[in-house]
């Protein structure tokens, strides 16, 4: 589509936005690709930055296979309080407006790198709203790095609906109710590998898509945040929404300098 790169840094915010509109409103297939900022306003703390859940651990500390043969109770501590703060929280402006354009707008798909479930809800949310006769799950998004809500057996692999977890001591963690392994939460943790089916989905909608909507992402983490690059590499355009610069924004066609709940509703009423 190769849409002109203009000086993106001094771009206003409105002209930015007519611009993303622009783009958006000509585009028959369209990939969002989102990450942590998305759910900042309802409350989920981000990774990266102020406030972030890793500016007092790091990550290999708690997020990464080893960690958890070597210390499943705080592993298990760190995911039932975020399970808890999840269980809190509610779908924002920005889940709502993304959910409601995919499901208005036939080829577009949500990625998420988030593991806390409220693109799900808001698809429901908009779902059981609407007045077409159109079903949720076209707005339920690929969610590329699980789910904090399910676990899964570290032995046999099942997954199984999470429940709150005891983490004062090891013997109280939860078993599997086939094998006896130890469960685990059903998210990706670093050195692991994302399921080969969901990511080959992701690359596959991200090469054919004419714009790739960039939400609330560090894009530092990859394979994740090579998604954005496959719609580059197949001529389409980057529209990014973040209040801060990210190594993408340099690529991006139209970078919206704003919060998701704020810039998403403005820049999806087509
Ligand atoms: C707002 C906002 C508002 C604030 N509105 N915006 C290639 C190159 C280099 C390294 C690698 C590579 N390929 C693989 C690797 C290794 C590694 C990796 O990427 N490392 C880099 C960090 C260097 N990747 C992996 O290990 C992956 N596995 C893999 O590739 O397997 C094959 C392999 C195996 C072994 C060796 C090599 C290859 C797995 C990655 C799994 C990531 N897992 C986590 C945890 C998930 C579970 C959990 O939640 O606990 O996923 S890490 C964490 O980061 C989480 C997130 O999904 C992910 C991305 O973070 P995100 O969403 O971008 O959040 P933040 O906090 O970073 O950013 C928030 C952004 O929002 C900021 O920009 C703010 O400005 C913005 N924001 N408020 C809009 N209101
Ligand atoms: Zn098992």
């Amino acid at each position: 589509m190769g849409a002109p790169r203009l000086d993106r840094v001094d771009e206003s915010l409105s002209d930015a936005l007519r611009r993303g509109r622009a783009l958006l409103a000509q585009a028959e297939r369209i990939v969002v690709l989102t990450g942590a900022g998305v759910s900042a306003e309802s409350g989920v703390p981000t990774f990266r930055g102020p406030g972030g859940l890793w500016k007092s651990r790091r990550p290999e500390e708690l997020a990464t296979p080893e960690a958890f043969a070597r210390d499943p109770r705080l592993v298990w501590e760190w995911y039932a309080w975020r399970r808890s703060v999840v269980a809190t929280c509610a779908p924002n402006a920005a889940h709502l407006a993304l959910a409601r354009l995919a499901l208005r707008h036939r080829d577009t798909l949500i990625v998420t790198q988030n593991v806390d479930g409220l693109h799900h809800r808001a698809a429901d949310d908009v779902a059981a709203r609407s007045t077409e006769p159109v079903g949720p799950d076209r707005a339920y998004p690929l969610e590329v790095h699980g789910a904090i809500h399910r676990d899964r057996c570290s032995g046999c692999g099942r997954r199984t609906p999470g429940g709150p977890v005891d983490a004062t001591d090891e013997a109280t963690l939860p078993r599997c109710g086939t094998c006896g392994g130890l469960l685990r939460p059903d998210v990706v943790w670093f050195g692991e590998s994302l399921d080969p089916d969901v990511l080959a989905r992701a690359f596959e909608a991200a090469a054919r898509a004419e714009v790739c909507l960039v939400v609330g992402t560090s894009s530092v983490v990859y394979p994740a945040a090579a998604v954005p690059e496959a719609t580059l590499a197949g001529g389409g355009a980057v529209v990014e929404v973040n209040p801060d610069v990210t190594p993408l924004s340099a690529r991006a066609n139209v970078s919206l300098r704003g919060k998701a709940a704020e810039v998403l509703p403005a820049l999806l009423s087509l």
